[in-house]
Protein backbone atom coordinates (compact mmCIF):
# COMPACT_ATOMS: atom_id res chain seq x y z
CA UNK A 1 0.00 0.00 0.00
CA UNK A 2 2.80 2.16 1.29
CA UNK A 3 4.59 1.48 -2.27
CA UNK A 4 1.36 2.23 -4.17
CA UNK A 5 0.64 5.73 -3.01
CA UNK A 6 4.53 6.55 -2.84
CA UNK A 7 5.00 5.81 -6.66
CA UNK A 8 1.76 4.73 -8.64
CA UNK A 9 -0.12 7.57 -7.36
CA UNK A 10 1.82 9.98 -8.61
CA UNK A 11 2.61 8.58 -11.73
CA UNK A 12 -1.45 7.68 -12.65
CA UNK A 13 -1.85 11.42 -11.58
CA UNK A 14 1.14 13.06 -14.17
CA UNK A 15 -0.22 10.50 -16.85
CA UNK A 16 -3.32 12.08 -16.43
CA UNK A 17 -2.65 15.59 -15.81
CA UNK A 18 -0.14 15.48 -18.56
CA UNK A 19 -0.91 13.68 -21.71
CA UNK A 20 1.75 13.68 -24.44
CA UNK A 21 0.18 15.16 -27.27
CA UNK A 22 -2.04 12.35 -29.55
CA UNK A 23 -0.75 11.75 -32.89
CA UNK A 24 -2.08 10.13 -35.70
CA UNK A 25 -2.08 6.37 -34.14
CA UNK A 26 1.22 6.00 -32.46
CA UNK A 27 3.92 5.71 -35.21
CA UNK A 28 5.92 8.04 -33.41
CA UNK A 29 5.90 5.45 -29.95
CA UNK A 30 7.72 2.85 -32.27
CA UNK A 31 11.21 2.54 -31.55
CA UNK A 32 13.87 4.17 -33.99
CA UNK A 33 15.61 1.56 -34.42
CA UNK A 34 12.46 -0.56 -35.45
CA UNK A 35 12.00 2.54 -38.15
CA UNK A 36 15.53 2.71 -39.24
CA UNK A 37 16.58 -0.94 -39.31
CA UNK A 38 13.56 -3.01 -40.29
CA UNK A 39 11.70 -2.19 -43.66
CA UNK A 40 13.06 0.95 -45.40
CA UNK A 41 9.87 2.17 -47.68
CA UNK A 42 10.56 3.93 -50.58
CA UNK A 43 8.65 6.53 -52.62
CA UNK A 44 5.36 5.42 -51.44
CA UNK A 45 2.31 7.24 -52.84
CA UNK A 46 -1.44 6.89 -52.86
CA UNK A 47 -3.15 7.41 -56.45
CA UNK A 48 -5.58 10.24 -54.96
CA UNK A 49 -6.03 12.23 -51.57
CA UNK A 50 -9.58 12.18 -52.06
CA UNK A 51 -12.41 9.67 -52.77
CA UNK A 52 -16.17 9.03 -52.27
CA UNK A 53 -17.89 5.85 -50.96
CA UNK A 54 -17.51 2.50 -53.66
CA UNK A 55 -14.34 4.35 -55.05
CA UNK A 56 -11.02 3.03 -55.63
CA UNK A 57 -7.23 4.22 -54.00
CA UNK A 58 -3.92 2.19 -54.98
CA UNK A 59 -1.02 2.78 -52.33
CA UNK A 60 1.89 2.11 -54.21
CA UNK A 61 5.84 1.96 -53.83
CA UNK A 62 8.73 0.18 -52.84
CA UNK A 63 10.53 -1.72 -50.00
CA UNK A 64 13.61 -2.95 -49.13
CA UNK A 65 14.22 -5.16 -45.57
CA UNK A 66 17.11 -3.79 -43.84
CA UNK A 67 20.40 -5.91 -44.02
CA UNK A 68 21.06 -4.41 -40.58
CA UNK A 69 18.03 -6.18 -39.42
CA UNK A 70 17.88 -6.54 -35.40
CA UNK A 71 19.28 -9.49 -33.69
CA UNK A 72 16.70 -9.36 -30.91
CA UNK A 73 13.87 -9.26 -33.90
CA UNK A 74 11.85 -11.89 -35.30
CA UNK A 75 12.83 -12.04 -39.07
CA UNK A 76 11.21 -10.38 -42.17
CA UNK A 77 12.93 -14.11 -44.15
CA UNK A 78 10.25 -16.15 -41.69
CA UNK A 79 7.23 -15.35 -42.10
CA UNK A 80 5.64 -12.05 -43.14
CA UNK A 81 2.24 -10.15 -44.61
CA UNK A 82 1.84 -7.04 -46.40
CA UNK A 83 -0.87 -4.73 -45.16
CA UNK A 84 -2.55 -1.53 -44.66
CA UNK A 85 -3.24 -0.21 -41.23
CA UNK A 86 -5.63 2.32 -40.68
CA UNK A 87 -8.18 2.79 -37.88
CA UNK A 88 -11.40 0.57 -38.14
CA UNK A 89 -12.60 -0.95 -41.46
CA UNK A 90 -12.73 2.17 -43.14
CA UNK A 91 -11.80 0.59 -46.24
CA UNK A 92 -12.41 -2.67 -48.21
CA UNK A 93 -8.71 -4.53 -49.82
CA UNK A 94 -9.58 -5.79 -53.05
CA UNK A 95 -5.81 -6.87 -53.86
CA UNK A 96 -2.55 -6.71 -52.83
CA UNK A 97 0.75 -7.35 -55.00
CA UNK A 98 4.81 -7.92 -54.73
CA UNK A 99 6.14 -8.13 -57.76
CA UNK A 100 3.21 -9.15 -59.31
CA UNK A 101 2.56 -11.89 -56.94
CA UNK A 102 -0.71 -11.73 -55.38
CA UNK A 103 -0.34 -11.12 -51.81
CA UNK A 104 -3.29 -13.04 -49.93
CA UNK A 105 -1.53 -14.95 -48.11
CA UNK A 106 1.51 -14.88 -46.10
CA UNK A 107 5.19 -14.64 -47.57
CA UNK A 108 8.58 -14.02 -46.34
CA UNK A 109 10.90 -11.28 -47.91
CA UNK A 110 15.12 -10.76 -48.27
CA UNK A 111 16.71 -8.62 -46.81
CA UNK A 112 18.48 -5.75 -49.23
CA UNK A 113 15.93 -7.34 -51.84
CA UNK A 114 14.11 -4.10 -53.39
CA UNK A 115 10.18 -4.86 -53.62
CA UNK A 116 7.46 -3.49 -55.30
CA UNK A 117 3.98 -3.15 -54.13
CA UNK A 118 0.64 -2.00 -54.96
CA UNK A 119 -2.25 -2.39 -52.75
CA UNK A 120 -5.88 -1.53 -53.93
CA UNK A 121 -8.77 -0.37 -51.58
CA UNK A 122 -12.32 0.80 -51.98
CA UNK A 123 -13.66 3.41 -49.77
CA UNK A 124 -16.17 2.28 -47.26
CA UNK A 125 -16.45 4.75 -44.61
CA UNK A 126 -16.61 8.25 -44.65
CA UNK A 127 -13.81 10.26 -42.89
CA UNK A 128 -10.23 11.75 -42.68
CA UNK A 129 -7.67 8.46 -42.29
CA UNK A 130 -4.10 8.02 -42.09
CA UNK A 131 -3.31 4.99 -44.09
CA UNK A 132 -0.31 3.42 -43.72
CA UNK A 133 1.57 0.56 -45.05
CA UNK A 134 2.72 -2.31 -43.01
CA UNK A 135 4.44 -5.21 -42.92
CA UNK A 136 3.41 -7.73 -40.07
CA UNK A 137 5.87 -9.84 -39.25
CA UNK A 138 5.40 -13.14 -37.19
CA UNK A 139 7.10 -12.57 -33.73
CA UNK A 140 7.63 -9.17 -34.05
CA UNK A 141 4.98 -6.96 -35.15
CA UNK A 142 3.94 -4.65 -37.03
CA UNK A 143 6.45 -2.89 -39.09
CA UNK A 144 4.85 0.81 -40.12
CA UNK A 145 5.46 2.70 -43.17
CA UNK A 146 4.98 6.03 -43.70
CA UNK A 147 1.56 7.52 -43.43
CA UNK A 148 -0.88 9.28 -46.14
CA UNK A 149 -3.54 10.69 -45.48
CA UNK A 150 -6.61 9.93 -47.03
CA UNK A 151 -10.10 11.64 -47.04
CA UNK A 152 -13.19 9.83 -48.03
CA UNK A 153 -16.92 11.54 -48.62
CA UNK A 154 -20.09 10.49 -49.89
CA UNK A 155 -22.73 8.27 -48.84
CA UNK A 156 -21.97 5.12 -46.42
CA UNK A 157 -25.38 3.46 -47.25
CA UNK A 158 -24.43 2.84 -50.82
CA UNK A 159 -21.31 1.14 -50.10
CA UNK A 160 -20.89 -2.05 -52.28
CA UNK A 161 -18.85 -4.81 -51.73
CA UNK A 162 -20.34 -7.78 -53.85
CA UNK A 163 -17.74 -10.59 -55.10
CA UNK A 164 -18.72 -13.18 -57.61
CA UNK A 165 -17.57 -16.84 -55.91
CA UNK A 166 -15.83 -19.59 -58.02
CA UNK A 167 -19.61 -21.30 -58.60
CA UNK A 168 -20.47 -18.13 -60.49
CA UNK A 169 -22.36 -17.03 -57.17
CA UNK A 170 -22.81 -12.94 -56.65
CA UNK A 171 -22.72 -12.36 -53.03
CA UNK A 172 -22.68 -9.45 -50.70
CA UNK A 173 -19.91 -9.72 -47.96
CA UNK A 174 -21.55 -7.25 -45.96
CA UNK A 175 -24.17 -9.33 -44.96
CA UNK A 176 -23.06 -12.82 -46.22
CA UNK A 177 -23.54 -15.15 -43.89
CA UNK A 178 -24.15 -12.81 -41.06
CA UNK A 179 -27.97 -14.47 -40.19
CA UNK A 180 -26.40 -18.26 -39.77
CA UNK A 181 -24.19 -16.30 -37.41
CA UNK A 182 -26.41 -14.78 -35.63
CA UNK A 183 -28.63 -17.26 -34.93
CA UNK A 184 -25.59 -19.76 -34.36
CA UNK A 185 -24.60 -17.15 -31.50
CA UNK A 186 -27.57 -17.01 -30.01
CA UNK A 187 -28.79 -20.60 -29.90
CA UNK A 188 -25.74 -21.71 -28.25
CA UNK A 189 -26.34 -18.51 -25.89
CA UNK A 190 -29.92 -20.29 -24.91
CA UNK A 191 -28.39 -23.40 -24.37
CA UNK A 192 -25.41 -22.25 -22.23
CA UNK A 193 -28.41 -20.23 -20.39
CA UNK A 194 -30.63 -22.81 -19.77
CA UNK A 195 -28.14 -24.66 -18.29
CA UNK A 196 -27.10 -21.95 -15.74
CA UNK A 197 -30.58 -21.36 -14.99
CA UNK A 198 -31.21 -25.26 -14.20
CA UNK A 199 -28.53 -24.94 -11.72
CA UNK A 200 -29.42 -22.37 -10.12
CA UNK A 201 -32.62 -23.48 -9.13
CA UNK A 202 -31.09 -26.15 -7.27
CA UNK A 203 -29.97 -25.04 -3.57
CA UNK A 204 -27.44 -24.27 -2.61
CA UNK A 205 -26.10 -22.79 -5.30
CA UNK A 206 -22.22 -21.91 -6.86
CA UNK A 207 -20.35 -21.00 -3.96
CA UNK A 208 -22.40 -22.54 -0.74
CA UNK A 209 -22.78 -25.45 -2.97
CA UNK A 210 -18.87 -25.67 -3.52
CA UNK A 211 -18.26 -25.56 -0.30
CA UNK A 212 -20.83 -28.01 0.39
CA UNK A 213 -18.84 -30.30 -1.68
CA UNK A 214 -15.74 -29.88 0.12
CA UNK A 215 -17.21 -31.01 3.21
CA UNK A 216 -19.00 -34.00 1.72
CA UNK A 217 -15.46 -35.28 0.12
CA UNK A 218 -16.39 -38.48 -1.23
CA UNK A 219 -19.92 -38.31 -0.58
CA UNK A 220 -20.50 -35.26 -2.38
CA UNK A 221 -21.90 -37.17 -5.25
CA UNK A 222 -25.14 -37.57 -3.13
CA UNK A 223 -25.42 -33.72 -3.90
CA UNK A 224 -26.78 -34.88 -7.69
CA UNK A 225 -30.21 -35.91 -7.69
CA UNK A 226 -31.77 -38.46 -10.52
CA UNK A 227 -33.58 -35.74 -12.32
CA UNK A 228 -29.97 -33.68 -12.46
CA UNK A 229 -28.92 -37.14 -14.02
CA UNK A 230 -31.79 -37.11 -16.63
CA UNK A 231 -31.36 -33.22 -17.43
CA UNK A 232 -27.59 -33.81 -17.76
CA UNK A 233 -28.12 -36.61 -20.13
CA UNK A 234 -30.95 -33.95 -22.31
CA UNK A 235 -28.27 -31.20 -22.67
CA UNK A 236 -25.64 -33.64 -23.62
CA UNK A 237 -27.79 -35.30 -26.16
CA UNK A 238 -29.27 -31.90 -27.45
CA UNK A 239 -25.91 -30.65 -27.72
CA UNK A 240 -24.46 -33.46 -29.84
CA UNK A 241 -27.50 -33.47 -32.01
CA UNK A 242 -26.97 -29.55 -32.37
CA UNK A 243 -23.12 -30.23 -33.89
CA UNK A 244 -24.00 -33.12 -35.66
CA UNK A 245 -27.19 -31.93 -37.40
CA UNK A 246 -25.15 -28.40 -38.07
CA UNK A 247 -22.62 -29.97 -39.66
CA UNK A 248 -25.21 -32.22 -42.04
CA UNK A 249 -26.94 -29.47 -42.72
CA UNK A 250 -24.07 -27.56 -44.02
CA UNK A 251 -22.84 -30.15 -45.73
CA UNK A 252 -25.89 -30.57 -47.60
CA UNK A 253 -26.53 -26.76 -48.51
CA UNK A 254 -23.27 -25.99 -49.27
CA UNK A 255 -21.51 -29.04 -50.57
CA UNK A 256 -18.90 -27.27 -52.19
CA UNK A 257 -16.36 -25.39 -50.05
CA UNK A 258 -13.21 -24.84 -49.72
CA UNK A 259 -10.99 -23.75 -46.69
CA UNK A 260 -9.09 -20.34 -45.75
CA UNK A 261 -5.75 -20.46 -47.30
CA UNK A 262 -2.84 -20.33 -44.69
CA UNK A 263 0.24 -21.75 -46.82
CA UNK A 264 3.01 -19.34 -47.59
CA UNK A 265 3.81 -18.47 -50.93
CA UNK A 266 6.72 -17.31 -52.40
CA UNK A 267 7.70 -13.62 -54.23
CA UNK A 268 10.53 -13.86 -56.57
CA UNK A 269 12.69 -11.17 -56.81
CA UNK A 270 12.89 -8.51 -59.27
CA UNK A 271 15.10 -9.36 -62.48
CA UNK A 272 17.42 -6.06 -62.05
CA UNK A 273 21.01 -5.82 -62.23
CA UNK A 274 23.36 -5.48 -59.17
CA UNK A 275 23.76 -2.03 -58.48
CA UNK A 276 27.07 -0.94 -59.47
CA UNK A 277 27.43 1.69 -56.13
CA UNK A 278 29.29 0.36 -52.94
CA UNK A 279 29.78 2.40 -49.86
CA UNK A 280 31.29 1.54 -46.19
CA UNK A 281 30.43 3.96 -43.54
CA UNK A 282 33.32 5.39 -41.85
CA UNK A 283 31.53 7.82 -39.07
CA UNK A 284 28.14 8.77 -38.21
CA UNK A 285 27.19 11.51 -35.88
CA UNK A 286 24.29 13.14 -34.43
CA UNK A 287 24.70 16.89 -33.30
CA UNK A 288 21.83 16.58 -30.49
CA UNK A 289 22.39 20.97 -30.67
CA UNK A 290 21.94 21.20 -34.62
CA UNK A 291 19.29 18.56 -35.17
CA UNK A 292 22.38 17.15 -37.84
CA UNK A 293 23.29 14.09 -38.52
CA UNK A 294 26.56 13.78 -40.27
CA UNK A 295 27.76 10.33 -42.28
CA UNK A 296 30.98 10.15 -43.65
CA UNK A 297 30.90 7.45 -46.71
CA UNK A 298 33.86 5.69 -48.60
CA UNK A 299 32.04 5.50 -52.33
CA UNK A 300 33.11 3.10 -54.96
CA UNK A 301 31.57 4.25 -58.44
CA UNK A 302 31.54 1.00 -60.56
CA UNK A 303 29.62 2.22 -63.08
CA UNK A 304 30.49 4.32 -65.86
CA UNK A 305 28.87 7.61 -65.24
CA UNK A 306 29.17 9.97 -62.45
CA UNK A 307 27.12 9.68 -59.69
CA UNK A 308 25.61 12.00 -56.69
CA UNK A 309 23.50 11.38 -53.75
CA UNK A 310 20.00 12.95 -54.24
CA UNK A 311 18.27 11.40 -51.04
CA UNK A 312 18.69 10.23 -47.88
CA UNK A 313 16.11 8.12 -46.43
CA UNK A 314 15.56 6.56 -42.87
CA UNK A 315 13.13 5.82 -40.59
CA UNK A 316 10.34 7.17 -42.86
CA UNK A 317 11.76 9.97 -42.99
CA UNK A 318 12.73 11.59 -45.96
CA UNK A 319 16.22 14.18 -46.01
CA UNK A 320 16.27 15.64 -50.10
CA UNK A 321 19.03 17.27 -51.79
CA UNK A 322 17.12 19.80 -53.86
CA UNK A 323 20.37 20.12 -56.33
CA UNK A 324 19.46 17.24 -58.05
CA UNK A 325 16.02 16.15 -57.31
CA UNK A 326 12.70 18.32 -56.59
CA UNK A 327 10.63 16.40 -53.98
CA UNK A 328 7.95 18.49 -52.46
CA UNK A 329 5.65 17.16 -49.73
CA UNK A 330 2.33 16.52 -50.26
CA UNK A 331 1.32 18.16 -47.50
CA UNK A 332 2.36 19.71 -43.79
CA UNK A 333 2.11 16.11 -42.46
CA UNK A 334 4.26 14.73 -45.17
CA UNK A 335 7.58 13.58 -43.40
CA UNK A 336 9.89 15.06 -46.69
CA UNK A 337 12.48 17.63 -45.75
CA UNK A 338 12.71 19.52 -49.41
CA UNK A 339 16.18 20.46 -49.03
CA UNK A 340 17.98 19.54 -46.18
CA UNK A 341 20.36 16.92 -47.53
CA UNK A 342 23.84 18.79 -48.08
CA UNK A 343 26.41 16.32 -50.28
CA UNK A 344 30.17 17.39 -50.29
CA UNK A 345 32.58 15.26 -51.86
CA UNK A 346 30.20 14.75 -55.03
CA UNK A 347 29.43 13.65 -57.88
CA UNK A 348 31.89 10.57 -57.36
CA UNK A 349 33.70 10.13 -60.90
CA UNK A 350 33.15 7.03 -62.97
CA UNK A 351 35.03 4.17 -61.98
CA UNK A 352 36.60 6.05 -58.65
CA UNK A 353 36.43 5.74 -55.24
CA UNK A 354 35.71 8.76 -52.90
CA UNK A 355 35.48 9.95 -49.43
CA UNK A 356 31.61 11.87 -49.41
CA UNK A 357 30.36 13.53 -46.66
CA UNK A 358 26.20 14.21 -46.54
CA UNK A 359 24.40 16.41 -43.58
CA UNK A 360 20.77 15.97 -42.94
CA UNK A 361 19.76 18.99 -40.64
CA UNK A 362 16.30 18.59 -39.71
CA UNK A 363 13.78 19.67 -37.24
CA UNK A 364 12.24 16.30 -38.32
CA UNK A 365 14.90 14.32 -36.05
CA UNK A 366 13.54 15.48 -33.20
CA UNK A 367 9.52 16.16 -33.95
CA UNK A 368 9.67 12.43 -35.06
CA UNK A 369 11.05 11.26 -31.80
CA UNK A 370 14.35 9.91 -34.12
CA UNK A 371 16.71 10.65 -30.94
CA UNK A 372 15.96 8.70 -28.38
CA UNK A 373 18.04 6.17 -30.57
CA UNK A 374 20.46 8.22 -28.53
CA UNK A 375 19.58 6.49 -25.33
CA UNK A 376 19.59 3.00 -26.57
CA UNK A 377 22.01 0.09 -26.15
CA UNK A 378 22.01 -0.78 -29.84
CA UNK A 379 22.70 2.83 -31.46
CA UNK A 380 23.34 1.42 -34.92
CA UNK A 381 21.34 2.98 -37.34
CA UNK A 382 20.59 2.33 -41.31
CA UNK A 383 19.79 3.98 -44.22
CA UNK A 384 19.29 4.55 -47.85
CA UNK A 385 20.94 6.47 -50.44
CA UNK A 386 19.54 7.65 -53.30
CA UNK A 387 22.94 7.93 -55.94
CA UNK A 388 21.88 9.33 -59.46
CA UNK A 389 23.41 9.17 -62.62
CA UNK A 390 24.02 12.17 -64.86
CA UNK A 391 21.54 10.36 -67.07
CA UNK A 392 19.12 10.32 -64.15
CA UNK A 393 19.14 6.39 -63.57
CA UNK A 394 18.78 6.09 -59.65
CA UNK A 395 20.24 3.46 -57.71
CA UNK A 396 18.91 2.31 -54.24
CA UNK A 397 22.19 1.58 -51.56
CA UNK A 398 21.51 0.67 -48.22
CA UNK A 399 24.08 1.47 -45.05
CA UNK A 400 24.13 1.05 -41.34
CA UNK A 401 26.91 0.98 -38.13
CA UNK A 402 26.92 2.41 -35.24
CA UNK A 403 25.88 6.26 -34.79
CA UNK A 404 27.55 8.77 -32.38
CA UNK A 405 25.91 10.97 -30.55
CA UNK A 406 27.43 14.76 -30.32
CA UNK A 407 26.46 16.63 -27.24
CA UNK A 408 27.68 19.51 -28.74
CA UNK A 409 29.95 20.33 -25.78
CA UNK A 410 33.92 21.67 -26.04
CA UNK A 411 35.99 18.72 -26.29
CA UNK A 412 39.28 18.94 -24.05
CU1 LIG B 1 -0.63 7.40 -38.74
Amino acid sequence: MKLLSAFLLPLIAFCVIYPSPSVAHGERAQMPQLRMRTVHWIDVQASTAKLSVNEIVKISGKFMPSKYWPHHVDSIEETAFLNIGVPGPSFVRLDSRVNGVPMIRSTSFRKGEVYDFEITMKARKVGRYHVHTVINVAGAGPMIGPGIWVEVTGDEAAFVNTVETLLGETIDLETYGLGNVMAWSALWFAVGLAWFVYWLTKCPIVVPRFKRAQELGAEADQMITTMDRRMGGIFLVLTLSLIVGGYVYAQERWPITTPLQTGKIDVPPLDQPPTPIAIKLIEARYRIPGRSFRMEFDVVNDSDRPVTIGEFAAGNLRFINADVLDVKPRDEHDLVASDALRVEGAPVAAGATQRVVIYADDAMWETERMTTMISSPDAVVAGVLSFFDDAGERHLVEFGGPMIPDFGMVRR
